[in-house]
C-alpha cells in the first residue's frame, strides 16, 4: 500500500498545491532586492546571462534564466519547501534515472492590464508536461514553482488553475478559440478555474499540465513572481539557455546537480568511469 499524505492526495486530485511562507523572510527580502535592482532592459536584451524574453506579451516583463542574477535566485534551486515533493513528484524517483533539472526559471513582473490566457491541460496529451502517477510511483513531466514576491490578492493578476484539468480528456469549450483571439480579450471567463492568491513567500505548487493562467490586472503596482519548471535529470531547457560555468562552480553540489544531472562526456576530460 503506498505511504501517501494528504498533500499527495489533494496534488493528485487537484494538480496543485500552496506552500504557505514556503521561504523566510530574509530571503523575500532579498529577492524585493534584486526585483528593485533589475536593469530596464528590452525584450530580447541580455544582462549578463540572463535574457529578457517575455513568453507572453501581455503577460509582462519576464527575465529568462533568472538563477544567473544572484545568490537568492540560487536559493531557490533547491529549496528545502519544495524539493523533496519535486524529486517525488517528477524526479523518476526511485528509478535509474533519479533526479531533478530546473529547465527554466525566470522573474515575473506583471503591471496594470497584464494577464496570462488560459492553457495547457491534460487534453494536449504533451509528455514534458505530462501529470502521471503508475506503478505506485508519480513521474509527472514537469511540476513548477510559482513563488510569490509580492501579495497576490483580488485585482493583482494572480495565477488561475482550472482543478483536476491535469487529467480531463477535453479542451475546456471556453479555451477553445486560438490564444491569440482569446490573449486580445478584456475579460476571459473559465466556468471552474480559480484564482488563487498568496501571500508574499507563499509558493504555488503545479503540474504544467493543469489548465492555468492569469487574471488580468487590475490594480495599481506590479506583481512580483518568480516561476521555477522543474522535469526528471534528462531534461534540457526550455529555451535553450546554457547555465554559466560560473555559476556552476559557485552553487552547492546538490544544487549542481539540479542544473547539470549529467556531467557533459568529451574526449581529453577526465571525468570518473562508472562502473
Ligand atoms: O503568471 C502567471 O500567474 C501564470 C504563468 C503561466 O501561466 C505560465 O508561466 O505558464
Amino acid at each position: 500500500m503506498p505511504d501517501h499524505d494528504l498533500q499527495d492526495y489533494l496534488f493528485d486530485l487537484r494538480g496543485y498545491h500552496v506552500i504557505k511562507q514556503a521561504i523566510s523572510a530574509e530571503l523575500l527580502e532579498e529577492l524585493n532586492t534584486s526585483y528593485d535592482r533589475f536593469p530596464s532592459l528590452n525584450y530580447g536584451q541580455w544582462w549578463g546571462n540572463v535574457q529578457r524574453l517575455d513568453n507572453n506579451g501581455a503577460a509582462g516583463t519576464e527575465l529568462q534564466n533568472i538563477v544567473e542574477a544572484g545568490k537568492p535566485f540560487e536559493m531557490l534551486i533547491d529549496h528545502p519547501a519544495w524539493i523533496d515533493r519535486l524529486q517525488t513528484y517528477c524526479g523518476e524517483n526511485g528509478s535509474h534515472l533519479s533526479g531533478l533539472f530546473l529547465d527554466e526559471c525566470f522573474a515575473s513582473v506583471r503591471r496594470t492590464g497584464g494577464f496570462f490566457p488560459m492553457h495547457s491541460g491534460n487534453h494536449e496529451g504533451l509528455v514534458r508536461t505530462q501529470y502521471r502517477y503508475v506503478n505506485g510511483r508519480f513521474a509527472c513531466g514537469q511540476v513548477n514553482i510559482l513563488l510569490a514576491i509580492s501579495d497576490i490578492g483580488p485585482g493583482d493578476g494572480g495565477t488561475r488553475v482550472l482543478p483536476g484539468s491535469h487529467k480531463s480528456s477535453f479542451i475546456h469549450p471556453a479555451c477553445a478559440a486560438p490564444y491569440a483571439e482569446r490573449a486580445a480579450l478584456e475579460d476571459e471567463i473559465v466556468d471552474g478555474a480559480i484564482e488563487i492568491h498568496l501571500e508574499a513567500g507563499d509558493a504555488l505548487m503545479f503540474v504544467d499540465a493543469i489548465c492555468h493562467g492569469a487574471t488580468r490586472r487590475t490594480n495599481p503596482g506590479e506583481r512580483r513572481v518568480a516561476i521555477y519548471r522543474y522535469g526528471p535529470s534528462w531534461g534540457r531547457t526550455r529555451h535553450g539557455f546554457v547555465y554559466s560555468d560560473a555559476l556552476l562552480e559557485r552553487v552547492t553540489p546538490a544544487q549542481r546537480k539540479i542544473l547539470q544531472p549529467m556531467q557533459p562526456r568529451r574526449p581529453n576530460e577526465s571525468r570518473k568511469l562508472e562502473a
